[in-house]
């Protein structure tokens, strides 16, 4: 196998921390480059500060490290976003300029882009949501994640750049904590039951929405950047699914594993966002073009989270 040189910006975030260590088990410590604007206190290898809205901070490093290639994981999320939405816009699609910018430039051969369910708005077909769907996005976050998918697809189309990109569901991990998503109940729930205390959830007990579980959601990456360019027919960003929940359905799992867990309902503002995406995604070019397939349900992955958070208690 010939060797890449990674550069992940973003690597402190939920994802990133994850992604991080499984690129460096798969390219080797020293061929993987973690960035983000503070230090980690999570990962070893190599690691530079990166402000990603700073060109030349960007390209130095890309040049400095031949870098081949980049996976951009820096965003603020939905719910943090609409606190401060023309902040929330800038971030978001500098960061993005920057990299498609200085691939293009320094030939870059591939780049992840990750985009969300949050690219969908009202007017789409809420269950299994098709791949080719009408984008009227409700937040800022998902605008920006809209115009991001038509800037990669631009960005391969005009100049041959390889970027590559999946539409992630709410991502649950014992790992690491999200921070300002819409989804981010998912994971905290887990942390207060192991802790047994109680849940109050911003979201209404049937707010179902497609989430994914960080295994499947990591693999689903690694799998998307392996496969052969000539599979690739979506170079806007692919529909995923993992598996679909209502914040009820996780409590009742959570319940049969410590009976007395408690949870109550007060939704916030994030409630309107959840009303906006989807309950189920069609994620069937996925399946057909790369062979996706999740490995992980809500049973199986609350086995898991539950499994793991203990060992870390230990
Ligand atoms: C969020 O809730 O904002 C994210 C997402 C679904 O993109 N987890």
């Amino acid at each position: 196998m010939h060797t890449e040189k990674i550069l992940i910006i973003g690597a402190n975030g939920q994802l990133g921390t994850v992604l991080t260590q499984r690129l460096q088990e798969k390219w080797g410590l020293k061929n993987v480059i973690a960035s983000d604007i503070y230090p980690s206190d999570q990962l070893n290898g190599k690691f530079e500060i990166l402000d990603a809205t700073n060109f030349d901070g960007v390209q130095k490093i890309v040049k400095h490290y031949r870098i081949t290639q980049i996976y951009h994981l820096a965003a603020v999320l939905s719910a943090n976003g609409e606190k401060d939405p023309l902040k929330t816009w800038n971030i978001n699609m500098t960061t993005l300029f920057n990299v498609l910018e200085t691939s293009r430039l320094n030939s870059v051969g591939k780049v992840f882009f990750p985009s969300s369910i949050a690219v969908f708005g009202d007017n789409v077909q809420k269950e299994l949501t098709p791949q080719y769907s009408i984008l009227t996005p409700s937040t800022v976050y998902g605008m920006s994640k809209v115009a991001g998918e038509n800037w990669v697809s631009y960005y391969h189309e005009k100049y041959g750049l390889d970027v590559r990109s999946i539409r992630y569901p709410g991502v649950i991990g014992y790992q690491s904590l999200p921070g300002g998503g819409t989804t981010d109940y998912a994971v905290e729930i887990y942390h207060k039951a192991m802790n047994n205390e109680p849940f109050e959830c911003f979201l209404k007990n049937t707010a179902t929405l497609p989430m994914i579980y960080m295994e499947d959601a990591i693999r689903a990456t690694i799998e998307l950047m392996d496969a052969p360019k000539t599979n690739i027919t979506v170079r806007s960003s692919y529909n995923l699914a993992g598996m679909s929940f209502s914040p009820m359905q996780i409590a009742k799992t959570i319940q049969k594993l410590y009976p007395d867990f408690k949870i109550a309902y007060k939704p916030d503002f994030r409630q309107e966002i959840a009303d906006s995406w989807p309950q189920s995604i069609d994620d069937s070019c996925a399946r057909k073009d790369w062979n996706w397939m999740p490995n992980y349900n809500l049973e199986s992955m609350t086995e898991d989270m539950i499994r793991n958070l203990k060992l870390r208690e230990e």
